[in-house]
C-alpha cells in the first residue's frame, strides 16, 4: 500500500483542520495508523490518493448502499446541478422524495428534510419536548445519536442518576435531563420510568445498535421499549440513520413490525450527499413550524441536488433483493469468523442484513460493557494488515462495517484470502 501522498496531504491537512480531518473517527487514532485520503470511488472500490486499489467495506459509514458513484445517482445529480444547486424555495423533489420515505414507512405519516443525522435526533428531540411538555430523554450507553448537546452525555455514577457531560463544552445542567440505560436492559428502562413517571419526553433507541460496533436487540427489547413508552406516554424513538432503508426498505421497524413514534433518518436517503430526516405521526409533525409551534429551520433542507440523490438510491433500493444480500454476507461473515477462529483468537462477528462488527472476545455481545472486553491490539493487528491488503474497513473496534449490492463474490474472495493472511 503507498502511502506518501496521503501522508503528504494529512501532514498539511493537519496544520488547517483540527486533526486533519472533518470527523474526528476518520482520523484513524482508534488504531494508531494515518488514514488514506481518496481520489475516486466506483461501486465497491475506492482508489487512493496514491492510486492505489481498495476494497471499501465501510461505505461513507452508510449512505452507499448502491456502491459508489451508481451511473443512476450521479446522472440524477448532475442533472439537478444543471437546473441550480439551492432555490431557497420548495421544489417538486422535496415532496417525492418525502412520499417515497412515508410510503416505505408505515408509522411515518409526514417528514421534514435536514442536512445531517444530527439535525435530525436534535430536531426530534426538540418536538417530542415540545409536544409532551415534558424535559427528560432515555438514550443508551454507547448510542450515538450525532452530536447535539443533549445526546453527548456520559453515565453518571449510576445508572439511575443525571447523566454527565460526555465532553467539555457541554453544561451539566443540558444533560442534566439525559437519563442512561444499558442497552439491552429493559429492566434499567423501567426503572427509569418508574423513578419519573411523567418527566420523559422520549426515548431513543438505535433499533439495531451501530455505534458500540454492531450490536443486535435481544427478543423482546424492542417491543418492551414501545410497550413502556406507550405506558408511561413517551415517544419511542427509532434513530435510524443506520439502519433506514438498510435493514430492509422499510427499515428495522419493518424488519422487526414495530411502531416508534419518531424516525430519524440520514445517509442512504441522501445517496452520499448531505441528508438527515425526522418523520413519524401526523399528530405530532404538525407541531413543527410552520404549521405548529415548535421551531426549527434550514437553509439547505430539501436542498434540490441532495433530493435527487436520495430518490435515485432509493427507487434502486426499492427494487433490490434485500434478503440475497443479506445470505451472502451471512456466509462471508460466517467464513471470515471460522479463518480467525483457526488463528487461535477469540473472535465473534455480529451480522445483520450487510452490517458487521468483529470483535476479539467471547463475552457474550449484549452492551456497552460488554463491547468493551474486545482486545484491541489484536482488532489494530487485524485493522492494519487487512488495510496493507487492500481491505478498507471500519477504522474501529467500536464501529459497523457497511457493505453494497455492488460488493462482488471475488471481493469477498479477496477479503477471506486477506484474512487468511493476518498474523497475530
Ligand atoms: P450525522 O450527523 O453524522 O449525519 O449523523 C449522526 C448519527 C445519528 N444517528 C446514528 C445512529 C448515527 O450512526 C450517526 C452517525 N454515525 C457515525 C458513524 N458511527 C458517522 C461517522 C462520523 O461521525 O464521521
Amino acid at each position: 500500500m503507498h502511502t506518501k501522498r496521503s501522508h503528504d496531504l494529512f501532514v498539511h491537512a493537519q496544520e488547517l483542520i483540527p486533526g486533519g480531518v472533518n470527523s474526528p473517527v476518520r482520523a484513524c487514532r482508534n488504531v494508531h495508523a494515518d488514514p488514506l485520503f481518496i481520489a475516486d470511488a466506483k461501486g465497491s472500490h475506492l482508489t487512493t490518493a496514491d492510486g492505489d486499489d481498495v476494497i471499501d467495506f465501510l461505505g461513507s459509514w452508510g449512505p452507499m448502499l448502491v456502491g459508489h458513484a451508481h451511473p443512476a445517482v450521479t446522472e440524477a445529480i448532475c442533472k439537478a446541478a444543471a437546473r441550480g444547486t439551492s432555490y431557497g424555495a420548495p421544489c417538486e423533489d422535496e415532496v417525492r422524495l418525502a412520499e417515497e420515505v412515508c410510503s416505505a414507512l408505515p408509522s411515518v405519516e409526514m417528514v421534514r428534510m435536514v442536512n445531517s443525522g444530527t439535525e435530525a435526533t436534535m430536531s426530534a428531540l426538540r418536538l417530542a419536548r415540545g409536544v409532551t411538555g415534558r424535559d427528560k430523554m432515555i438514550k443508551f450507553i454507547g448510542g450515538y445519536h450525532g452530536h447535539g448537546d443533549a445526546f453527548l452525555a456520559s453515565a453518571g455514577s449510576g445508572v439511575a442518576t443525571f447523566s454527565i457531560p460526555g465532553t467539555p463544552g457541554v453544561p451539566a445542567a443540558t444533560v442534566a435531563d439525559t437519563l442512561l440505560a444499558p442497552y439491552n436492559d429493559l429492566g434499567a428502562v423501567k426503572e427509569l420510568f418508574e423513578a419519573w413517571p411523567d418527566q420523559i419526553a422520549a426515548l431513543f433507541v438505535e433499533p439495531v445498535a451501530g455505534n458500540m460496533g454492531l450490536i443486535l436487540p435481544q427478543p423482546g427489547f424492542l417491543r418492551g421499549l414501545r410497550e413502556l413508552c406507550s405506558k408511561y406516554g413517551a415517544l419511542l424513538v427509532f434513530d435510524e440513520v443506520i439502519t433506514g432503508f438498510r435493514l430492509s426498505y422499510g427499515g428495522a421497524q419493518g424488519r422487526f413490525d414495530i411502531m416508534p413514534d419518531l424516525t430519524t433518518f440520514g445517509k442512504i436517503i441522501g445517496g452520499g450527499l448531505p441528508v438527515g430526516a425526522y418523520g413519524g405521526r401526523a399528530d405530532l409533525m404538525r407541531h413543527i413550524a410552520p404549521e405548529g409551534e415548535v421551531y426549527q429551520a434550514g437553509t439547505l433542507s430539501g436542498n434540490p441536488l441532495a433530493m435527487a440523490a436520495g430518490l435515485a438510491t432509493l427507487n434502486i433500493l426499492k427494487h433490490a433483493d434485500y434478503d440475497a444480500l443479506e445470505a451472502r454476507v451471512h456466509a462471508f461473515v460466517e467464513e471470515l469468523q471460522e479463518i480467525l477462529r483457526e488463528k487461535g483468537v477469540p473472535v465473534q462477528i455480529p451480522h445483520i442484513a450487510s452490517l458487521f462488527t468483529v470483535y476479539f472476545t467471547e463475552a457474550p455481545l449484549m452492551d456497552f460493557a460488554s463491547v468493551q472486553t474486545t482486545d484491541q491490539k489484536l482488532f489494530e493487528t487485524f485493522y492494519k494488515q487487512m488495510r496493507e491488503q487492500g481491505i478498507f474497513m471500519a477504522p474501529s473496534a467500536f464501529e459497523a462495517n457497511m457493505l453494497s449490492f455492488a460488493h462482488s463474490d471475488e471481493d469477498f474472495a479477496r477479503a477471506l484470502d486477506a484474512a487468511r493472511n493476518v498474523k497475530f
